[in-house]
């Protein structure tokens, strides 16, 4: 099931016209789209990147998926030249749900292959497309193999929370105490995105955006109905609150596209500890 690794596919013109963008020196930097499955992790990570080029920004993707069938872009690295969930299925007579738990589990195996591929790259933005079940990624060691491979100094999660989710103030909570779960797993610099936002009514996103830049604001639609679960929603937020896992949705859309901007500045800025593209 293991092997060595090339890349198994050449890099296209745009691409090596991408990495001409990259200063020697420059540090590779990973950013990993982590989400619940059909958060639109996928997607995001094809307009993330199709933006990164229009700014004159090399990046790679790497997909950390070995069940998936179909992805919007072309990977540079791909997973499933060392892990696939089929084989897994077929060689340990496993069904889907098995085959992935182990899938996931065998691509610590492959983290150092899977390192060395990437460092054949010379790029600024490695983004990393993670399985589309959450908890695939968030809670099997193997992503803390990988994360240490590839370079936990260098890297940041984005968290998508769904838009249907967060729709409610108790559904907002959920969704912030999710994102809570998962940086706590990881510990590196860590942003959410409220994901689809072209899917949300003006006022829906008026609302989830007011939550999240003022808890007051949420506190207030909480307090709105006391029933037992609002009641446990104001003392989880309260506690997200204090331990600092409250904080700011950025809205963004790969259809529409938007929100990309506000990512890369984020982003940005937990790397450098300022935005660079305002000097350009
Ligand atoms: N309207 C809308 N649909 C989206 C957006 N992003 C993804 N989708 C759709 O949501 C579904 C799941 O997206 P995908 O990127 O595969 O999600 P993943 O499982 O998290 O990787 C697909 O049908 C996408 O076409 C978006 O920004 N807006
Ligand atoms: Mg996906």
């Amino acid at each position: 099931m293991t092997k060595t690794l090339t890349p198994r596919r050449p890099r296209g013109v745009a691409s090596i016209i991408r990495a001409a963008s990259f200063l020697s020196g420059d540090t590779m930097r990973f950013i990993y789209f982590v989400g619940t499955a059909g958060s639109g992790k996928s997607s995001l990570i094809y307009a993330f990147q199709e933006w990164l080029t229009l700014q004159g920004l090399d990046s790679v993707i790497i997909n950390l998926d070995p069940g998936v069938e179909h992805m919007p872009y072309q990977p540079d690295i791909d997973i499933r030249d060392w892990v696939r969930v089929d084989d897994v299925m077929e060689e340990y007579g496993l069904g889907p749900n098995g085959a992935q738990i182990v899938a996931a589990d065998m691509m610590a195996v492959n983290a150092k292959d899977l390192a060395e591929s990437v460092e054949k790259f010379r790029t600024n933005y490695v983004l990393v497309d993670t399985p589309g079940q959450i908890e695939l990624f968030a809670f099997r060691q193997s992503s803390q193999v990988i994360m240490e491979e590839l370079g936990r100094e260098d890297s940041c999660l984005v968290f998508l929370a769904d838009p249907n989710l967060c729709k409610t103030p108790s559904g907002f909570v959920s969704s912030i105490m999710l994102a809570a779960t998962v940086h706590f797993r990881f510990n590196v610099p860590f942003f959410t995105v409220l994901s689809k936002s072209d899917l949300l009514k003006e006022e829906d996103l008026e609302a989830i955006t007011g939550w999240s830049d003022s808890p007051d604001a949420l506190y207030d639609a909480l307090t709105g109905k006391i029933d037992s679960r609002a009641v446990l929603s104001i003392e989880l937020f309260k506690a997200l609150e204090s331990i600092g896992a409250y904080r700011k949705v950025i809205p963004a859309s790969a259809t529409e596209p938007s929100g990309l901007e506000d990512i890369y500045d984020m982003v940005q800025e937990s790397f450098e500890g300022g935005e660079d593209l305002a000097d350009d």
